[in-house]
């Protein structure tokens, strides 16, 4: 039986983790401070049903818009008009980057939370559109519900860290990070140089889950790997492709990065259903970039593992 971990105990947890992790705050790229020692940050539960709808929402959009919420298509503006709106509702300054890729205009969405150090900038984001087969739902509604919902906590709780946040939301993705590249290549040098880390959701509800953290900036990975320490729930390094997601193009310009990842066409392995259960030999998602990227196609728990570990280590991040 799995004992129920309250949210004090899996902070703690998280937090001696991160803390026994001490040693990398003075050898990574994320440096808190000469001598800081990790300051206490308690984010909020991310609550499921609030990423439930999210997801609910973004498939309508694609049933709405011709099946998908793809680059160029009415329903990829229609789910980046959804995320604007429920940002604008809630105190956010937001703005709309628009670009060109195959021919038709693409959009970016940034939002800034007001207050924090515009010299210490902590950025969240994931990719917004979906291929042209489907709802792109595990693909990415997963990663923009998280990002959403941190996003969103933040102003319920009124959040003033010493750092400023910023969230986006990434357009053409899967035509080969077109999105992300046109934000960064747009950053002066002082702008990139501000931006002390980016954190990257891509699918991170996968039907059949594995917990994989990226191996980049060790004060990131760190701070996730020791959310999951306190959950009692193992990690991997995310291999099923280092640079193939939106942080790619940050830490092609030296900005720290980490991110999250429950996998996409890879095998399970019967090792990784041992510790993570789940069915061996079959896909951590077998219908990524297919049709069936539905609302159907998502581990509710691990959705609500991950947003509430970006959550935790965006308020350690920028506290
Ligand atoms: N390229 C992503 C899916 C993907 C494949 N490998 C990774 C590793 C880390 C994050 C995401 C991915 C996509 O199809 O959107
Ligand atoms: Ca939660
Ligand atoms: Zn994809
Ligand atoms: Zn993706």
């Amino acid at each position: 039986m799995t004992a129920t971990l309250t949210r004090r105990t899996v902070r703690r947890r998280a937090l001696i983790a991160a803390f026994a992790a001490g040693a990398t705050l003075l050898t990574s790229g994320f440096v808190t401070g000469p001598t800081a020692a990790p300051k206490v940050a308690a984010a909020p539960d991310i609550p499921l049903a609030n990423l439930t709808g999210h997801l609910n929402q973004f498939q309508s959009i694609a049933t709405a818009n011709g099946g998908n919420r793809a680059h160029g298509r009415p329903g990829y503006r229609a789910s980046l008009d959804y995320v604007k709106a429920k940002l604008d509702a809630a105190g956010y300054t937001t703005s709309i980057r628009t670009f060109t890729s195959g021919g038709r205009a693409g959009y970016n969405l940034i939002a800034d939370w007001p207050g924090g150090d515009p010299n210490q900038v902590i950025m969240a984001g994931a990719h917004l559109d979906s291929v042209t087969a489907g709802a792109g739902i595990n693909d990415n509604a997963t990663g923009s519900a998280a990002v959403l919902e941190t996003a969103l906590a933040v102003s319920r709780a009124q959040f003033r860290p010493t750092k400023h946040l910023r969230f986006a939301w990434w357009g053409a993705e899967e035509l080969g990070l077109v999105g992300s590249r046109n934000y960064v290549n747009g950053l002066s040098a002082a702008d990139r140089t501000r931006i002390k880390g980016y954190l990257n959701l891509d699918m991170v509800g996968s039907p059949n889950p594995g917990y994989f953290v990226y191996d980049d900036d060790p004060v990131i990975e760190q701070t996730f790997k020791g959310y999951f320490a306190g959950l009692g729930v193992p990690t991997e390094i995310e291999t099923e492709g280092d640079g193939r997601s939106d942080h790619a193009p940050f830490k092609n310009v030296g900005i720290p990065v980490g991110g999250l990842f429950t996998g996409a066409g890879y095998v399970k392995s019967a090792a990784q259903a041992a510790k993570w259960g789940g069915t061996s030999g079959v896909a951590f998602d077998r219908c990524y970039h297919r049709a069936c990227d539905t609302t159907a196609n998502v581990s509710t728990t691990a959705l609500d593992r991950n947003s509430d570990a970006l959550a935790h280590t965006l308020w350690t991040l920028s506290s």
